[in-house]
């Protein structure tokens, strides 16, 4: 069970959080991230996650998104590897399965071409971050896989849970729980103070709170950052529940950093050179 307190982790967690790169390492060894969204609309969402896992340190990143969004992904962002999923198409089962991890969900939309690729990355049974209109599709029946970290905010987890936001903010740690208990997979709840469980054993594990973060985050693409950074970590060896904790810590204490600056007009993107400094510290 998740118990009812919560260890909170600040910035002194992030030091030694990863190991030193072997002198030796190739772009193999620090994994292959796949992105899968951007649905007609919202190219800008999956492009924020695919930045921020190259910033935390992903060997490779490949995109899988709408033909529409591929030239604009590649001009801005030329270490990408960009493959079009028309509609009515899946990513193709050799990308599935190059992937060392998937990150799926930001600007996926709800319809058929998004459900159609969340299905195919699904059935591809890689450690997954889940985020987004992933979880719209989660709450539609679509069941996380494996070693699967999902990410809601208030509002996705209330429609994981069929209740009201009002709910999930007036006892947060209940709506933690609940979530683990239901999906059996590493929850994170975003939000002022985002809480972190891991629902995928039936040992008693703590939770964990974030002590870091502010306001200044609360901007579109904030979450899309997150979910990069977390496959980031994953791609590098880190177990999904050290890949949420670290991931949300350092992607809060980026926000920070980047807020020095003030917290309006703080941009998603501020957060990407923060993140680097932090995760070489
Ligand atoms: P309200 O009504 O605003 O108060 P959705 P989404 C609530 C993509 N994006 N505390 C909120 O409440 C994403 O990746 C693309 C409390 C509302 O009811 C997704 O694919 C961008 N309530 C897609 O858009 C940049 C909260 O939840 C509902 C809350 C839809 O994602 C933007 C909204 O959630 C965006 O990331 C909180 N902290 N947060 C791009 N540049 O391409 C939210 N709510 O309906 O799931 O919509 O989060 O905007
Ligand atoms: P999303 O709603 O998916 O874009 O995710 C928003 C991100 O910003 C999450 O990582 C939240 O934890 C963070 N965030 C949003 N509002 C706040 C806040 N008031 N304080 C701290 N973090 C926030
Ligand atoms: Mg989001």
């Amino acid at each position: 069970g998740i118990s009812a307190s919560a260890i909170a982790i600040d910035r002194r967690s992030l030091s030694a959080a990863l190991p030193k790169r072997a002198d030796d390492a190739h772009k193999g060894a620090a994994g292959h991230v796949l992105a899968l969204g951007g649905d007609l609309g919202m190219g800008g969402a999956i492009r924020l996650a695919a930045e921020a896992a190259l910033r935390c340190g992903a060997g490779l990143v490949s995109v899988a998104t709408r033909p529409e969004h591929v030239g604009a992904l590649l001009a801005g962002r030329p270490e990408c590897m960009a493959h079009a999923v028309p509609e009515h198409e899946v990513p193709p089962a050799d990308l599935l399965a190059r992937a060392t991890v998937l990150a799926i969900g930001p600007g996926l939309g709800r319809g058929g071409w998004g459900l159609s690729m969340l299905e195919a990355g699904l059935s591809a049974g890689k450690p997954s971050v889940l985020d987004a209109d992933a979880l719209w599709h989660v709450a539609q029946g679509a069941r996380p896989p494996k070693r699967a970290v999902i990410t809601p905010h208030p509002g996705e987890a209330a429609r994981l849970l069929e209740c009201s936001v009002e709910d999930i903010q007036s006892d947060r740690f209940a709506a933690l729980r609940l979530l683990a208990e239901r999906f059996r997979c590493v929850v994170l709840l975003k939000g002022n103070g985002s809480l972190i469980a891991d629902g995928s054993t039936q040992d008693p594990t703590p939770s964990y709170v974030v002590d870091a973060g502010n306001p200044g985050l609360a901007v579109g693409g904030s979450g899309d950052v997150l979910t990069g950074v977390i496959a980031a970590l994953l791609a590098q060896g880190l177990a999904p529940l050290q890949a949420a904790r670290i991931g949300a810590l350092l992607h809060a204490t980026a926000g920070d950093v980047a807020a020095e600056q003030g917290q309006r007009g703080l941009l998603p993107s501020d957060l990407m050179s923060p993140l680097r400094q932090l995760i070489n510290a």
